[in-house]
């Protein structure tokens, strides 16, 4: 059972094959971008830009289904910034830190401090895609916490953990991550694309 996995990011690409390992039992093969591209992301919200993405590679890819997924983190006090721009600030070639960083001086002095992580996982099979969202709640610490992860990680504390991503393992954030509830959602749909009666 072969999946094409559209994304280009390290982080992304480790947790959803632990993702679709452990919802398939090692029976599935994942099949990933050779070469880094750029695809443009400019749609209006999470859904649009996993649409881009998977049209961009159904145009390479064919015979099997594009699992594609866009995320962000938005921040409740700062209206829900960075949100689907969370890859591009505070410029798009930042690195995790400088991220990081950016945020924790923009929450300087804010004692409100919820957020969440979004998701949206879309899976494109012969011109039809089918997609759904999960959430994670948690807070933006006051300094970097924590190496694990990637992006913004080490500045979000999950209170289901009681750590922040960067300071989780690999398993312990897929256990509660908005990435594995909105794959998880699309499980009966993969499996219908894979029995051919989709
Ligand atoms: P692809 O488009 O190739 O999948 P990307 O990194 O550009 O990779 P997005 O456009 O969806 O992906 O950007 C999501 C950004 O949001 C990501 O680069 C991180 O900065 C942040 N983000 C999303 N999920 C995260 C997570 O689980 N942990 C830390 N940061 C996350």
């Amino acid at each position: 059972m072969k999946i094409f996995v559209a994304t280009q990011n390290k982080g992304k690409i480790e947790e959803i094959k632990l993702i679709l390992s452990k919802m398939f039992s090692d029976q599935i093969e994942i099949l990933l971008p050779e070469l880094k591209q750029n695809i443009p992301e400019n749609g209006k919200n999470y859904y649009e830009n996993a649409l881009l993405k998977a049209l961009w590679w159904k145009e390479r890819i064919s015979g099997i289904p594009i699992l594609c997924e866009d995320s962000g983190l938005e921040i409740f006090v700062l209206g829900g910034y960075p949100g689907k721009d969370s890859a591009v600030v505070p410029r798009p070639d930042s690195t995790d830190y400088e991220r990081c960083m950016h945020i924790l001086d923009m929450m300087e002095n804010k004692t409100r401090r919820t957020a969440r992580y979004v998701s949206c996982a879309l899976i494109f099979f012969k011109d039809v895609w089918f997609y759904d969202f999960g959430y994670t709640y948690g807070e933006i610490t006051y300094t970097l916490r924590g190496t694990g992860g990637f992006g913004y990680d080490p500045i979000f504390f999950s209170p289901e953990l009681n750590k922040t991503f960067g300071e989780s393992s690999i398993d312990e954030k897929t256990e509660v991550s908005h990435r594995k509830r909105a794959i998880e959602k699309l499980k009966n749909v993969i499996q219908k694309i894979w029995q051919g009666s989709l």
